[in-house]
């Protein structure tokens, strides 16, 4: 069944209307310290959830620890780290000034012109700016913009070589940003800041570009072209330089608020005080920087209380997210290790039994062969001899057959030893590479935020990175065989030599008793040959049997020995069994957690945008940077916002209903993010595949099924069309 339906309008509604159809309603704000109040709780709740679990998953495997070790304590590691970066950030947002300013943070290239912007915004007398060489800047620092209610935060450049710490102190401050002023230069692609820019859009945070033009206007010539040449300085269209920023931020599926273009050192240069004070007007003037100071007033204005609350819930948020999505790797990471275990398990069980078999094959047949050449000798020995001499010669050849079968069952014994621990490491290198990949993640926002983060390159993918999938083979080989077989082998050879003892020990002497009765020497020697073949084959006949028997002894010894260490690996298994319990569940809670957070921020800011009576009926809401916060409603409210959607806000509310299947709400999310019809390929029980009719850059599309999905439960497939032309033209922020 392939049908086509309308996008969903997401155009602001006559609240006129609104108030007839649905009744009166009004704006409403909950103080920012009464919100702090849940927020610090989310990440000290969190912290304590994984210190709990961490605690389980070692004591579980305590009795373990030498062989699960070099699996589990980079697993309880990671999460430790999780835990203390969540407990820090509740402690930093409990101290967090709540009523702090706007907070705008410079972000961008080295040498781009951060802070020379920071420098004119402040007011500063320009001490942190570089000359010439990169990574000046390698401390943040906040400073008050003069004369706007804002606070501008200066950052070490991104994508300088050997510049990890730097992009990593950057990031610190992205998390309390209400919005990132992000630097780039007319020069060259930025390629190298692509990855920062994509991980910025992951986070979903607002960004203002500023295009910092890098002609030089320290010397005369630069500076006359400044002034009466400021268009052909700047250099018209700039949009060629905005293309890979763009792409960039479509990559995670977000975008630029808008781009401005400025010159950074003009304008500062305009308040050194060094020029006369007309020139200086011209200059600044020129240098476009008003425009941007007019932007970002702006943006305070409109947008300050919401995007302040936003980055309020971000903090918390963010580090739950990277909780969630570091317990669903060591779920993955310990599914592929447990795989790892059962797998060495079962087939070194049937590769011990084989190879046990054949050994005991082996002594069989030199038991027979050992034993067939005394059969030999009895026929063949010389009846002539005197009694002392064939009692002598007999005794002779037991003790040889005693040492030949010790011989054969210890050399026997030790290659089957031997054997046993190479085949436990081939088995165990054989299975130690069981990928995470064929297992079914949880599927949840923690699973798709990781492929993402993993994909960036973030703090979580350097955090998991260095623990490989499956086991490793010191821990799958174990304690195999240390005593075991070794032991049976012991006991085989002790029971042999004590029965081949007894049978030499009570004398078994051969009597020639009645040989007198025959006068012929031929009769006297056949009937003497007759009576040692009597005498001896059945103590030949006895000792196979004997022997026989031993065998099955040594051969159980052997089996109980691998069915011993059999039984510890299936032990291991089900602590393991338990420590990923405790993970899947632990997923699940942070997963939660952060699904509380979405819902208590959608009803916020619902509120904040006169949506009060909305905001009480909302019973989830699931938020995904770049595509928006679904909200689940009941029937009317999710009529009322419907007719009337809630645009005024700094993220996008897509109504679904709280009673619909999760097919349904699926393709209302997606209804809500296109401004085109789209085609339903199919749609069945939790599974939905669409057609786009308006093609979307690749990160986008990812965003908005990553929201459908989380929100609706259901499996979501946009199917992918070519795309043709620049990223701007497609559907992605309607
Ligand atoms: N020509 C020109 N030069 C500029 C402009 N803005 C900054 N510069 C120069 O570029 C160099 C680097 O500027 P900074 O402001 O220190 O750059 P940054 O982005 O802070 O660099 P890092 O601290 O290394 O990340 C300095 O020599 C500035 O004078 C501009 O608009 N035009
Ligand atoms: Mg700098």
């Amino acid at each position: 069944m392939r049908f086509t339906v309308p996008n969903q309008p997401m155009r602001a509604g006559d609240d006129d209307g609104r108030r007839l159809i649905f009744g009166p309603d009004h704006a409403s704000f909950t103080s920012l310290d009464d919100l702090r109040v849940g927020l610090v709780a989310a990440a000290a709740n969190g912290a304590d959830l994984l210190t709990r679990v961490t605690a389980r998953v070692r004591d579980g495997l305590v009795g373990f620890r030498d062989e699960t070790g070099d699996i589990i304590e980079p697993i309880c590691n990671a999460l430790d780290d999780a835990a203390s970066d969540l407990r820090n950030r509740s402690l930093q947002i409990a101290d967090q000034d709540v009523d702090r300013p706007f907070r705008v943070v410079l972000m961008g290239r080295t040498m781009s012109g951060k802070s020379t912007l920071f420098e004119f915004l402040s007011g500063g007398d320009g001490a942190r700016i570089g000359v010439g060489g990169q990574r000046t800047t390698r401390e943040s620092c906040s400073r008050a913009v003069q004369g706007l209610a804002i606070d501008v935060v200066d950052t070490p450049g991104v994508g300088a070589m050997d510049g990890e710490d730097d992009y990593a102190r950057a990031f610190e401050e992205v998390a309390g940003a209400d919005l990132i002023l992000w630097v780039a230069t007319d020069q060259a692609t930025q390629e190298q800041t692509g990855r920062a820019l994509e991980r910025l859009s992951d986070l979903g945070k607002p960004i203002l570009v500023a295009l910092n033009c890098l002609a030089d206007v320290s010397d005369e010539l630069g500076l006359e072209d400044m002034l009466y040449e400021p268009d052909q300085v700047f250099g018209g269209d700039a949009t060629g330089n905005l293309v890979p920023v763009q792409r960039h931020l479509a990559r995670a599926g977000g975008q630029y608020i808008c781009a401005l273009q400025v010159h950074a050192q003009a304008a500062l240069l305009s308040t050194s005080g060094l020029l006369e004070p007309d020139v200086a007007h011209v200059l600044r003037s020129n240098s476009r920087i008003d425009t941007l100071l007019e932007s970002l007033r702006h943006q305070q204005e409109q947008t300050a209380a919401q995007r302040r609350v936003v980055s309020a819930f971000d903090a918390p948020r963010i580090d739950l997210l990277e909780a969630a999505t570091s317990s669903n790797t060591q779920v993955s990471e310990l599914r592929s290790a447990a795989a790892s275990y059962q797998g060495t398990r079962t087939s070194l069980r049937k590769r011990a039994h084989r190879r046990i078999d054949d050994a005991c094959d082996e002594i069989q047949s030199a038991t027979t062969n050992a034993i067939s050449r005394r059969e030999r000798w009895i026929e063949q020995v010389d009846p002539d001899l005197g009694l002392d001499q064939i009692n002598k010669k007999w005794n002779h050849e037991l003790k040889g057959l005693r040492n030949e079968l010790e011989d054969a069952i210890n050399e026997i014994g030790l290659r089957l030893r031997a054997d046993l621990n190479i085949i436990a490491y081939d088995v165990a290198a054989d299975w130690a590479h069981v990928d995470s990949d064929g297992f079914a993640g949880l599927g949840g926002r923690g699973e798709i935020w990781g492929n993402r983060v993993v994909k960036v390159g973030g703090r979580m993918a350097a955090g998991v990175g260095g623990l490989a999938a499956g086991a490793k083979v010191g821990s799958l080989v174990g304690t195999l065989f240390g005593p075991g077989p070794g032991t049976a082998i012991g006991t085989g050879v002790g029971a042999l030599i004590g029965l081949t003892g007894s049978l030499l020990g009570v004398d078994r002497a051969i009597d020639w008793l009645g040989d007198q009765l025959f006068r012929s020497p031929s009769k006297v020697r056949e009937r003497r040959r007759k009576k040692i073949s009597k005498q001896l084959s059945p103590l030949l006949v006895q000792l196979k049997a004997e022997v026989d028997k031993i065998r099955t002894k040594v051969q159980q010894d052997w089996f109980d020995a691998v069915e011993s260490d059999h039984e510890r690996r299936l032990a291991r298994e089900e602590a393991l069994d338990l420590a990923i319990g405790c993970l899947e569940t632990a997923t699940r809670e942070l997963e939660s957690a952060v699904a509380n957070l979405d819902t208590e921020l959608c009803r916020e800011l619902l509120r904040m945008n006169g949506f009060t009576r909305v905001a009480s009926a909302v019973s989830r809401a699931d938020r995904w940077r770049g595509a928006g916060i679904a909200v689940a409603l009941p029937e009317a409210e999710f009529a009322e916002v419907v007719l009337y959607p809630a645009t005024g806000g700094v993220e996008r509310i897509v109504p679904t209903r709280s009673t619909g299947r999760p097919e349904s709400n699926a393709l209302q999310v997606l209804r809500c993010m296109t401004t085109a019809p789209l085609t339903v390929e199919s749609m069945s029980e939790r599974r939905l595949v669409v057609d786009l009719s308006k093609p979307a850059p690749g990160g986008t599309r990812e965003a908005w099924v990553a929201l459908a999905q989380i929100h609706s439960g259901a499996n979501v497939t946009i199917r992918e069309r070519p795309l043709e032309g620049e990223p701007d033209v497609h559907d992605s922020h309607p």
